[in-house]
């Protein structure tokens, strides 16, 4: 596509509204103008696709496929103008015509089809692979329904719906010609062929078509656009009598149905396993019908294609890829596996032993017959091999199958040929203590991946008055490079520049405020200090200790009408899995001291708590820009990576942390002197756990402070906490508070006192603000990518010279 103008912009807009609706574009709601505009957009890049995956194809270029069960991409529409290179042009030619562009793109759905962190991961990736030039695309589910809509009542947490498609979806394309058949149950029989190897028939199968809708992932400015791949369960054509009763047609839909909302607690339900093989195998079909047409040797196709997958939850993938080149292209079992290997790497993003997934062998032996023989076979095999080399406890601990359970994890890492972690510290806990056993056996498997945001989403999108500073400032090659964003360090004393960072700032806090007193009807002070702590609810994510902090701050005013402190505005954002009943009591105290502090006139406005409704990816876009305090606060050692800080110390924030997850990296970057580290390492953890010597009880007794704070919970003090309030004051004197809340009391309102401090030199704040921002760079996923590109994918950029991207750039580790 050539540069196109505004004018020519503005008459593609006008004549496709009318041909859409037949009334003028002024009269359309932004819903109807959104998808008049969508439409424009795609002819924009419709080309650009269709020679994307051609030139793939045609050059036999290695190509990687991220199977992941979840993808959070948010809106698509203005980070698509962003790649196109034609934000500008459209914005304007919007204005000219009397529309806004931020009014129009609230009129996309943000397709939540994702719980948190490990589907936002998967979607910055997505953007990176593009705008990196890298041959790469998403396999996913096409959910009906997205993560539950949350709404607050009477402060508990309730859970609706989101039909997010409801008004169709302008970008996707619906692929009937690439759908495949997936099988499930019915009975399977080993027959010998005329050569007398043994092949599968089956019996009784239930077959069930799955549709692909592709999605396209345009590259920032280089003109690749690679393809998502949605699948939906549909009845097959012309079988619709073989589903006779309504309950079978039923739960052909039901598979891509609705997303599964736990993100941490594994629940061992059938649909989830059928949904997780669904889209394993129709993905690996679908891999394994363009292989052909390449007509290559089968043992070059780890040359052609890598899978790689995020979690175990398309672990699938191993014994998919051996039926198919076993039972349907007739190679022997060594062949097979040697190939699935070389094919296939996993990243791990947990170490929770309640989020490992495992299933019943009941289960799959059920519901998918052969593939549940082949992982009897690998698992044999696997010991068999192992036994003679490692001995019988360190073998039977790396079975695949254990107290008739399939682990997922250990077959992920016995089928792969890599396994990484999402942070140095995860990498380390992976290799020390949750997975060393595999770690004894395969040593060169094992790799780190950091973890990465996409700046342009995140930065340029989000902020586009920091990005104006920015190019102002260093110029614009930040964009394209994001570690140059160092060059901002020479400004950290110059008064100017902090001055403007500071207006940018409150600019963003006063757009937040407008969106609370809009929503919530909340009044707050955009010079306040912006406390923001949003991410999935957990007990060890530690909002519990947060809301601790707050009841100590709201006694020390009640003692002290006349302390001097600065304002401070509590921002949380954050669902709860709908099974996870601690979790919502958290949610409801937050909302209950939230009713309490904010309308206390004692309280004179010092602390104002907002939970906001509904927290995803566009809340995200508004809150991370507008915040100054990032709440990082996780007990040491829980948290694998966390990429909320990132966005947050890319957009200012200073951060208030624990030594956890890759924010012991922030730590290392930004130097002590520009965050707040407070409370337990690691090791401290690990040590009380084996000694077993913490008692949180000693605590409560012992420290005035947290005794008057959770008294608080129990005497009635908090107005509409009553069972909940006994239930986490349990949690934290009675079952021995499991994330050493108490341990990290002192230390956490220490930190937070020396920033109530810092934030009043505003010079200091403000360098300090700065410093984070200078050193955000190398958190860009680009360069994650590239490390995965380089050292597990083995691919490199397509793309040429022209392009914009640093693809030469080598990647620091
Ligand atoms: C598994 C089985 C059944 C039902 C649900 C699940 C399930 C679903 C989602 C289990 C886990 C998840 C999501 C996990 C997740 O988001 N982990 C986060 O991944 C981020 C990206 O690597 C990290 O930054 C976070 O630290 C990690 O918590």
């Amino acid at each position: 596509m050539g540069k196109v103008s505004i004018q020519q912009f503005k008459k593609d807009f006008v004549k496709e509204f009318e041909q859409l609706y037949a009334y003028s574009y002024d009269e359309g709601t932004p819903r109807e103008q959104f998808l008049a505009l969508g439409e424009v957009i795609r002819n924009y890049y419709m080309d650009n696709w269709k020679q994307t995956i051609s030139d793939y194809k045609t050059n036999e270029t290695k190509q990687i496929f991220y199977f992941s069960m979840e993808f959070l991409p948010g809106r698509m529409l203005k980070s698509n103008l962003l790649n196109l290179d034609v934000l500008k042009t459209v914005q304007d030619g919007l204005k000219e015509l009397g529309l806004n562009l931020d009014e129009v793109s609230r009129g996309e759905a943000d397709p939540a089809l994702g719980n948190g962190g490990l589907g936002r991961l998967a979607s910055c990736f997505m953007d990176s692979i593009a705008s990196t030039g890298l041959a790469g695309h998403g396999n996913g589910i096409r959910y009906q329904y997205g993560l539950f809509k949350q709404k607050f009542i009477d402060g508990y947490q309730i859970e609706l719906p989101e039909n997010w498609l409801r008004n169709g979806n302008v970008w996707e394309v619906r692929k009937e010609n690439k759908a495949v058949i997936v099988r499930f149950g019915g009975q399977v029989y080993l027959e010998p062929d005329e050569a007398g190897r043994l092949y599968p028939r089956y019996e009784n199968t239930q077959n069930i078509l799955a549709v692909p809708y592709d999605v396209p992932q345009v590259g920032y400015k280089n003109g690749v656009v690679n393809n998502l791949r949605l699948w939906s369960a549909e009845i097959p054509y012309g079988e619709e009598y073989l589903f006779r009763t309504e309950e079978e047609r039923d739960a052909v839909n039901q598979i891509t149905e609705v997303l599964y909302p736990d993100d941490s607690n594994y629940e061992g339900r059938l649909l989830r396993l059928r949904q997780e093989y669904f889209f394993s195998s129709a993905g690996v079909q679908s891999v394994i019908r363009y292989f052909k047409i390449l007509d290559e040797d089968w043992s070059l196709l780890p040359d052609k294609i890598g899978i790689h997958i995020n979690d175990t939850h398309p672990a699938l993938v191993v014994p998919e890829l051996m039926r198919i080149l076993i039972d349907e292209e007739g190679l022997t079992w060594n062949q097979a596996w040697e190939i699935t290997k070389k094919t296939i790497s996993y990243t791990n993003h947990t170490i929770l032993q309640e989020a490992m997934e495992r299933w019943p062998v009941d289960m799959m032996a059920h519901l998918l017959p052969r593939i549940y023989q082949i992982i009897v076979e690998i698992n044999h095999r696997h010991i068999e091999k192992k036994l003679p080399l490692y001995g019988e406890e360190l073998t039977y601990r790396t079975a695949i199958i254990d107290h008739d359970q399939i682990k997922m994890a250990n077959l992920a890492i016995i089928g792969s040929h890599s396994i990484n972690g999402v942070a140095k510290l995860h990498t380390n806990i992976l290799i020390n203590e949750t997975l060393h056993d595999f770690y004894l056996m395969y040593p060169n498997k094992f790799n780190n991946k950091t973890n990465g945001i996409t700046q342009r989403r995140w930065v340029q999108l989000s902020n586009p008055a920091l990005t104006e500073l920015l190019d102002d400032t260093i110029g614009t090659d930040w964009k394209c490079n994001p570690e140059e964003l160092i060059l901002l360090k020479a400004h950290a004393d110059d008064k100017t520049v902090l001055d403007r960072l500071e207006t940018v700032k409150l600019e963003n806090k006063k757009r937040f405020a407008a969106y609370v007193k809009k929503e919530m009807g909340i009044e707050i002070d955009p010079t306040a200090i912006f406390d923001v702590q949003i991410k999935r609810l957990h007990a060890y994510k530690r909002q519990l200790l947060n809301v601790l902090h707050i009841l100590e701050r709201y006694n020390r005013i009640k003692d002290n009408p006349d302390i001097a402190l600065p304002k401070r505005v509590f921002i949380f954002g954050a669902k709860a899995a709908p099974s996870y009943h601690y979790a919502k009591q958290i949610i409801k105290l937050i909302n209950a001291v939230a009713e309490m502090v904010n309308n206390d006139p004692e309280i004179r406005d010092l602390i104002k708590v907002v939970f906001v409704e509904n927290y995803g990816v566009s809340l995200a876009e508004l809150i991370i820009p507008a915040a100054d305090i990032s709440e990082q606060i996780s007990l040491a050692g829980k948290e694998a990576s966390g990429t909320s800080n990132m966005k947050l110390m890319a957009n200012g924030a200073v951060t208030m942390a624990t030594m956890d997850g890759a924010t012991i990296e922030i730590h290392d970057a930004v130097g002590k002197d520009n965050i707040y580290i407070f409370g337990l390492k690691n090791e401290e953890v690990q040590k009380y756990y084996q000694t077993q010597s913490y008692h949180s009880r000693t605590i409560y007794e012992g420290n005035a402070s947290v005794k008057r704070v959770l008294n608080m919970l129990i005497d009635g003090s908090i107005p509409g906490i009553f069972n909940e309030g006994q239930d986490i004051f349990d949690s934290l004197v009675k079952f021995n508070d499991e994330y050493f809340l108490l341990k990290d009391f002192d230390s956490y309102i220490n930190a937070q006192t020396q920033a109530d401090i810092d934030f009043l030199g505003r010079d200091k704040w403000n360098k300090m603000a700065l410093l984070n921002i200078a050193h955000s760079g190398p958190f860009s996923s680009d360069y994650t990518i590239l490390r995965y590109a380089d050292e597990i994918w083995k691919i490199e950029p397509q793309v040429d010279d022209a392009t914009p991207i640093y693809s030469k750039v080598k990647p620091a580790e």
